[in-house]
């Protein structure tokens, strides 16, 4: 079934009512989102392209974007979300490996995006900004909103979300219909969604924790959502008192500890802080719960399965756990011959079930080998069932992360792969080589930062060179620190200790 006629299941039966209120006081009904998204899907089918079309979006938030996701997943598109930050060699990137027949970007990027779009063969390319002006609303208002949601089988892909991979490479998550539209379905009892929620989104609608946990929650519980274009902590503030649930990435609940403005009376109205995307810190958990009362609930996902585990709505929400399978979901812990651990032992986190992704675009080789023979899909991520967290026991049947096998940072919710801003680095003039790794930062969580080696007799600026990668590649990869240094620590086999450049960089 169309992911999006299950979402349009949950509409309210008033389609007056406000499905969506911007920051700068601009009201949407349930019955405008309808119209706007039928119009826009009115447009994409009128274009002739093919089944399987992949719609590239990189654009500011704004309702619109919202209404063109859905649009495309009503049209039977399959909707390809980009990260603002992204610059010209990752977009082209993205763009030669996703062949999409669609892109829309920001007026702003047209003429560089729309080149590299038209060199790739893509043929539309439109506009669309977040002042409500664009040349995809232009073409849009000339249609019909009236639009019969195409029929799409449940194994359809419905999206693909770029996911950097550990070789330097990025891969697209195919995700189908069906993957999403269980995981929404899951998420609203799992989290007791009710009539009357309001949902106070700020996270960005690239990814899977802003559009298929947030925004999918409150769609498919007909729920309205206050639309922030992004984290502004005042923002968030001022609109707590009217919502009752929030969504963010850990360093969303660090920024509002440190305002003074944010009290337990701000928090009046909310029955639902849920965080993920990075680890929470225990000390962040403890002391929103100190200033609040409330405990905030900690879920872990990836692009590849969106929401597998999470602490319950009703019962114990362990600080330092991100709780348990969601129903329908197996999460196994597991040794290097693929055995399950024993409880409190350290393991790879495995998954199977309806949420597991179809495979990475066009690289059946990276597929294979993110699966086990029978089936169950690598996490990359490494953790145990049980033991001790935030000074307590906890139970065996709830799930700790301890760390990644995979080597990747995550930076206020983005992930980094060390690889690909050391390729940058290592082809600056005067590099010899440089090991980037991920530090603690109060605010993100960790952050990046590169090590790096300078050829004999090149004098390498520091500065310099991160102003140069800003030119590069989007700023929230841009290491917050470079450190020239004589020689990197190698081990007998040659291989560069990021452990020990860890350690000595943490301190
Ligand atoms: C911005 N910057 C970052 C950054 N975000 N640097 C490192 N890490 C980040 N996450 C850069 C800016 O470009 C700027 O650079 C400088 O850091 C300071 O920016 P800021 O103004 O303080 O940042 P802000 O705009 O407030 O953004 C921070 C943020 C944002 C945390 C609100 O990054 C964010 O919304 N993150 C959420 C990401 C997310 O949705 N992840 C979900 C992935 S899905 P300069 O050079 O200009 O000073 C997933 C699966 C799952 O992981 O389980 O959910
Ligand atoms: P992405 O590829 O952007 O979807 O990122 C997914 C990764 O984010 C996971 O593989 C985890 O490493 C990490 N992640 C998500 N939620 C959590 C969490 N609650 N705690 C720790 N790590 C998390």
């Amino acid at each position: 079934m169309n992911l999006y006629s299950v979402l349009e299941n949950g509409f309210p039966k008033d389609r007056q009512s406000c499905a969506l209120e911007t920051h700068d006081g601009l009201y949407y009904s349930w019955s405008d989102l309808e119209r706007a998204t039928a119009m826009m899907a009115n447009l994409l089918q009128g274009l002739g392209i093919p089944k399987g079309s992949r719609v590239a979006v990189q654009v500011e938030k704004s309702p619109e974007a919202l209404f063109l996701y859905l649009a495309t997943l009503k049209a039977g598109y399959v909707y390809l979300p980009l990260n603002t930050a992204y610059q010209a060699a990752e977009i082209e990137y993205f763009i030669q490996n996703a062949e999409p027949a669609v892109m829309v970007c920001s007026s702003k990027n047209f003429s560089w995006v729309s080149k590299i779009a038209f060199k790739s063969g893509t043929r539309h390319v439109f506009t669309l900004d977040d002042n409500r002006t664009g040349t995809l609303l232009e073409r849009a208002a000339a249609q019909s909103d009236r639009f019969k949601t195409v029929a799409r089988s449940d194994d359809d892909l419905a999206a693909i979300l770029y996911t950097s991979g550990t070789t330097g490479r990025s891969k697209g998550a195919m995700l189908t219909h069906k993957n999403l539209s269980s995981n929404a379905l899951v998420l609203q009892k799992f989290w007791g969604w009710k009539k009357g929620d309001v949902l106070l989104h700020a996270l960005p609608i690239f990814h899977v924790h802003g559009l298929f946990v947030a925004a999918h929650g409150a769609l498919i519980n007909g729920s309205k959502m206050i639309w922030l274009p992004r984290l502004d902590t005042a923002a968030l503030i001022q609109n707590m008192p009217r919502s009752t649930v929030m969504m963010g990435v850990p360093t969303f609940y660090v920024r509002l500890l440190a305002d003074k403005n944010f009290t337990k009376a701000v928090c009046r109205n909310m029955r639902l802080f849920v965080s993920g995307s990075a680890p929470l810190l225990t000390e962040t958990f403890n002391t929103f719960k100190e200033l609040t009362g409330e405990t905030i609930l900690e879920r872990y996902g990836m692009s590849e399965t969106v929401m597998l585990v999470s602490n319950p709505y009703q019962g114990a929400r362990v600080g330092g756990s991100v709780g348990l399978p969601l129903t329908g979901v197996k999460v196994r812990v597991v040794d290097e011959n693929n055995k399950p651990c024993a409880v409190n032992e350290i393991g790879s986190i495995q998954v199977k079930g309806p949420n597991v992704f179809k495979g990475y675009w066009r690289m059946p080789e990276k597929t294979a080998e993110e699966f086990t023979a029978d089936g169950w899909f690598k996490t990359g991520d490494v953790g145990r069932f049980g033991g001790m967290a935030n000074g307590a026991k906890v139970p065996d049947n709830y799930l700790c992360i301890v760390g990644r096998s995979k080597d990747l940072i995550i930076s206020g919710g983005y992930n980094v792969y060390p690889k690909e801003i050391e390729s940058f680095i290592d082809d600056m003039d005067g590099v010899d080589e440089s090991a980037v790794i991920g530090v603690p930062h109060p605010d993100f969580g960790e952050a990046v930062m590169a090590i790096v080696v300078a050829k004999p007799g090149a004098k390498l600026d520091s500065k310099a060179m991160i102003d140069a990668l800003k030119g590069q590649i989007a700023n929230f990869k841009v290491p917050k620190r470079i450190e020239i240094v004589a020689d990197l620590p190698r081990n007998a086999m040659g291989k560069v200790q990021k452990n020990i450049l860890r350690q000595q960089y943490t301190a």
